[in-house]
């Protein structure tokens, strides 16, 4: 009993399921064991769902869908092209975004691009990947609100022109 009671936070609900014989107490303990488990479960699934948005997402209200064309990239002009939805999948207009190119190795500085918006919640740049290798481009956002996001995508194996 003791070691249960060091247990928080399913303490409360083992001591009354141990403690409690009569059939009010039976019910009770059975709610708190009800209660708990749905608490588990839905701290779950707000986990996986922000695991599962992780890799498109900057923010919880804003959706980020990127692609770097064209495909395969060669050294030379790229062109990024991004969509920006909220949560509720309506287009954000009105986004400024600029574009950053890096590769990160000695000698080597970062290449900088803007982008439009080409239609709604649609926005287009280019960058010059003026070399092969693995570039990470940074897309920075500043909403219309002023509210400041970053995207990463991870473009790797360039080919060298
Ligand atoms: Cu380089």
């Amino acid at each position: 009993m003791k070691l249960l009671l060091f247990l928080p936070p399913l303490d409360e609900s083992l001591t009354a399921i141990v403690g409690m014989r009569s059939r009010r107490g039976e019910k009770r303990a059975r709610f708190y064991l009800l209660r708990q488990t749905v608490l588990i479960l839905a701290t779950t699934v707000v986990c996986l769902m922000a695991g599962c948005r992780k890799p498109v997402t900057s923010s919880a209200a804003v959706v980020i869908k990127s692609e770097v064309m064209p495909k395969p990239l060669r050294a030379g002009p790229a062109t990024v092209a991004l969509q920006l939805e909220d949560s509720s999948g309506k287009p954000i207009s009105g986004a400024h975004v600029t574009l950053e190119g890096d590769m990160f190795h000695a000698g080597m500085g970062p290449v900088f691009g803007e982008a439009r918006e080409i239609g709604s919640g649609r926005y287009q740049g280019d960058l010059q990947l003026t070399m092969g290798g693995d570039w990470v481009v940074l897309v920075h956002i500043v909403l219309q609100d002023g509210q400041k996001l970053e995207h990463q995508i991870n473009v790797n194996g360039v080919l060298p022109n």
